[in-house]
């Protein structure tokens, strides 16, 4: 019979439940089986939870089609996040480039250093080595009374010839008469010559081939010069020169140069050019 205010499909479903209640009660008493057969626990409350299984079983459907759109949601979603990853990983990556960068930089900066001090303590090392020995050519050594000064070997005659001679024997020694370019290679000759009432000594000037055109005898012109005041005057054909040293010693060097006849005998100055070596001391 139908519950009063039953819908009719629920009404079926309770009529189904009584029947199957009629049923079983029928078979515990039918005579054939003898006896009434004990109903078990789980007999007697079966029918309630038959109910509750296919609700269950409807929850499980409700919560397995869930799952299902949640996965797919879920599937989907990584779709949208891939589109925000790569800016991601690329300010990451722009992060690890830069903070490389930068450590390259210092490196480079320490290396650059490092060779620096390097390149310090290199030098400092030669520093204090011991110096190598250098190769140098073999000292000068002058003949017997020649004297050395800045390369070159000089005789003070002790002879006296007229000048062409005189040039002719410093050119048989391997020499000529005297150069003299500088003040100090004059002031150094001036030094060997010995004083005299008018020590004349012939060096290696000459005008005679052109007037007051002086020459040394290597064919280079004169330039400047340690002419005494008024000289050279060319006072009787004076086309040689020569040095006066006389006993006033208010007399200096580099005011010291005559020109003279070139037939006079006097006592001359050879200079032998030695090159650029060291002399030793006689
Ligand atoms: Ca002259
Ligand atoms: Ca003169």
């Amino acid at each position: 019979m139908a519950a009063p205010g039953s819908s009719p499909a629920f009404d079926g479903m309770y009529s189904q439940l009584i029947d199957d209640d009629a049923a079983e009660e029928d078979v515990r008493r039918r005579p054939g089986v003898g006896h009434v057969q004990p109903v078990s626990p789980v007999g007697l409350t079966s029918r309630p939870y038959r109910l509750a299984t296919i609700c269950l079983a409807a929850l499980c459907a409700i919560l397995l089609i869930s799952i299902i759109a949640v996965s797919a949601h879920y599937k989907n979603k990584p779709q949208g996040s891939s589109e925000v990853a790569p800016e991601i990983q690329k300010m990451t990556q722009d992060g690890n480039v830069s903070s490389l960068a930068a450590t390259i930089k210092k490196l480079q900066e320490e290396k650059n250093q490092l060779q620096k001090e390097n390149a310090k303590l290199l030098a400092r090392l030669a520093a204090t080595k011991a110096p190598e020995v250098v190769k140098t050519s073999p000292p000068v050594v002058c003949p017997k009374d020649w004297h050395f000064f800045n390369n070159s070997c000089y005789l003070i005659s002790r002879g006296s010839r007229d000048w062409q001679e005189s040039q002719s024997y410093c050119r048989s020694k391997g020499a000529h008469l005297a150069i003299i370019h500088t003040a100090e290679e004059q002031t150094f000759l001036w030094d060997l010559l010995p004083r005299g009432h008018w020590n004349s000594f012939w060096f290696g000037i000459t005008d005679a081939q052109t007037e007051d055109q002086w020459k040394w005898v290597d064919g280079t012109p004169l330039v400047g010069g340690f002419w005494e005041v008024g000289e050279p005057n060319n006072h009787i054909n004076e086309d040689c020169g020569y040095i006066v040293k006389t006993n006033v010693l208010e007399r200096v060097a580099i005011r010291s140069w005559y020109d003279a006849p070139c037939s006079m005998d006097l006592p001359y100055i050879c200079e032998k050019e030695m090159g650029a070596s060291t002399a030793v001391p006689q």
